[in-house]
């Protein structure tokens, strides 16, 4: 999601959760799902308030040899109807790339495909995207040969990059930050400095959230005025609301405990 304006969000890849999800890796918000079910179900509703929303949404099957796979969006990167497949971060993520590789390829079938190799590592949930105007993490899964192939293509389609380093703390930039609209990005205390994103265009403005509500800065904001956010996070609902803006509240308590958040889960495309 994080790499489409509100605009190009009309089309979503998700993935099954498998039966090994609970072996997810989990260092940061959670310490591994422990409820299949549960989580089936969180996802099953996750699917259906974006068809609710009017997203038109596809899902992969599962796949048990890879309990990370749900998390679609570090796979892929979608800009403007280009794609980079970049290197994911952790080794153990890399064979989860092919079928959405496949999948999105073949629906953006004519389009430019830039694959990362080399030294190069990416996770798709490092970037955050404002309008026209996009933001990298510098993390724990993505460095500076995969931040430099980023560069390469956004300055190919005429966009600028901003790099913010991520704290040892978090994992993605996603983790810790969103774009509810094309003018606003959530963030919490306590993780980037103030003037981490930069100077932003007219109109465009940070809304700082408690340290406490990190997890829930990560929301999506949709074409029809709808923002999913996760459930109990009382200030990024309050922040929501005072945009105008009306959230879809969702229970991602099994997700969470595989560090992922509600981006992480959809590839718009
Ligand atoms: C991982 O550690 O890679 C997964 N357990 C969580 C990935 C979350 N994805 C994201 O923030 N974009």
């Amino acid at each position: 999601m994080a790499t489409v304006r509100l605009d190009q969000k009309g089309r979503a890849l998700t993935r099954a959760i498998p039966s090994s999800f609970d072996q997810a890796i989990a260092k940061f918000f959670g310490t591994g799902p422990t409820d299949l079910d549960q989580a089936k179900a969180q996802h099953l509703a996750y699917r259906e308030a974006l068809l609710n929303a009017g997203v038109e949404v596809t899902v992969l099957p599962s796949d048990d040899q890879l309990p990370d796979s749900i998390f679609v969006e570090d796979q892929a990167v979608v800009i403007d109807g280009h794609v980079l497949l970049p290197v994911p971060g952790h080794p153990s993520r890399v064979p989860e790339q092919p079928p959405i590789a496949e999948f999105v390829t073949r629906q953006l079938s004519g389009t430019q495909v830039c694959r990362m190799d080399g030294e190069a590592r990416m996770d798709g949930g490092d970037i955050i995207r404002l309008g026209d105007l996009f933001f990298v993490g510098r993390s724990s899964r993505t460095n500076d040969a995969g931040i430099e192939e980023l560069r390469d293509l956004l300055t190919h389609l005429g966009h600028n990059l901003r790099v913010i380093e991520i704290p040892g703390h978090a994992l993605h930039l996603t983790s810790i930050s969103s774009t509810p609209t094309d003018s606003v990005i959530l963030a919490p205390e306590g993780y980037l400095p103030e003037d981490a994103f930069g100077e932003l265009p007219e109109g465009c403005e940070v809304r700082w959230m408690p340290k406490e509500e990190a997890y829930g800065c990560n929301t999506i904001g949709l074409p029809n005025g709808q923002v999913l956010v996760a459930d109990g996070y009382p200030a990024v609902l309050d922040a929501i609301k005072s945009l105008g803006l009306e959230p879809v509240v969702l229970d991602m308590s099994q997700i969470r405990e595989a560090d992922g958040s509600l981006t992480c889960c959809s590839l718009f495309y």
